[in-house]
């Protein structure tokens, strides 16, 4: 059984790739790499995402304290079985580990061996340029009480992560930089964004995971807009509204790809 761990500081849209996610597997398409294998019988959770992104309306923050246990029994193409744990856990609860405080990770299944570590808003001018700026800022000789939030995104992710690695026996990693629909026109494929937005980040993913897949995902399909809400009802009914853009940069509308990746 792989115990696949989705972790993301707040905000960085792991609620709605589980939302998306879950819609997707109840109604697959043809060429879908993974597809339900048995249908779990507690669903109200999973049910209320998938509504919510049905309805294109923006999740709720994950509310913090809990785990929210979903269990998917899935099949991959060659008809092999598994069990997919994926657990909702609120952005605030990772950013617990760093600061070394309780978190309701501290309870969770010592058996997951696989990360599927989502990215969103990772500052566009990359730390080493930022230092920089810091030089010329010192003049003004304001020293603000230490919070995590001072520290940049990047490093937190990456403290985040170490975290993880001490807690967890993983030994597989894939990335999902979120929201794509808003860098696509950017970065030829996800690789390129964490590379040219933090090149810190990036190493650190080599170094400890050689293998480690980048995806893009764009669960929502768009950002919701007005403007686009029949669009994204049109494409909801093709089984073409949520995408990723593979480590390749080909753009494919099946977001199992970035889970199928610790199968093979
Ligand atoms: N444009 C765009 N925005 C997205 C996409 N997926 C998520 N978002 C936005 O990203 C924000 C965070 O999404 P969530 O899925 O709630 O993030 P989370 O990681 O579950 O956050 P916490 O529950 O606080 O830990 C929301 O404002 C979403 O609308 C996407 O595919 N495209
Ligand atoms: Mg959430």
């Amino acid at each position: 059984m792989n115990k696949c761990l989705i972790a993301g500081l707040p905000d960085a849209g792991k609620s709605t790739y589980i939302a998306a996610l879950a819609y997707i597997l109840e109604h697959p398409s043809d060429d879908q790499a993974l597809r339900i294998n048995v249908r779990s019988t507690d669903r109200g959770y999973i049910n209320k995402l998938s509504e919510a992104w049905l309805n294109q309306e923006t999740l709720e923050r994950t509310v913090q304290g809990g785990i929210n246990r979903i269990n998917f029994s899935i099949q991959d193409k060659d008809s092999s079985n598994f069990i997919l744990s994926i657990p909702d856990i609120a952005g605030e609860e990772f950013k617990s580990l760093i600061q070394k405080r309780y978190s309701v990770l501290d309870n969770w299944d010592s058996d997951c061996n696989c990360l599927l570590l989502f990215i969103n808003n990772l500052p566009s001018v990359h730390i080493l340029q930022e230092q920089m700026d810091e030089i010329s800022e010192s003049s003004d000789n304001l020293f603000p009480e230490f919070s995590v939030d001072l520290i940049s995104v990047d490093i937190q992710i990456i403290l985040m992560v170490k975290a993880l690695l001490g807690k967890f026996n993983i030994n597989k990693l894939t990335i999902c930089i979120s929201a794509w629909d808003e860098l696509s026109e950017e970065f030829a494929t996800p690789a390129d964004c964490l590379i040219q937005r933090s090149p810190i980040l990036y190493n650190f993913v080599k170094h400890y995971f050689p293998k480690a897949k980048i995806f893009g995902v764009s669960a929502q399909g768009g950002k919701y807009n007005d403007n686009i809400v029949d669009d994204l009802y049109d494409s909801t009914t093709k089984n073409q509204r949520a995408y990723v853009v593979t480590p390749k940069g080909e753009t494919k509308y099946d977001i199992t790809l970035p889970l199928e990746s610790f199968f093979n």
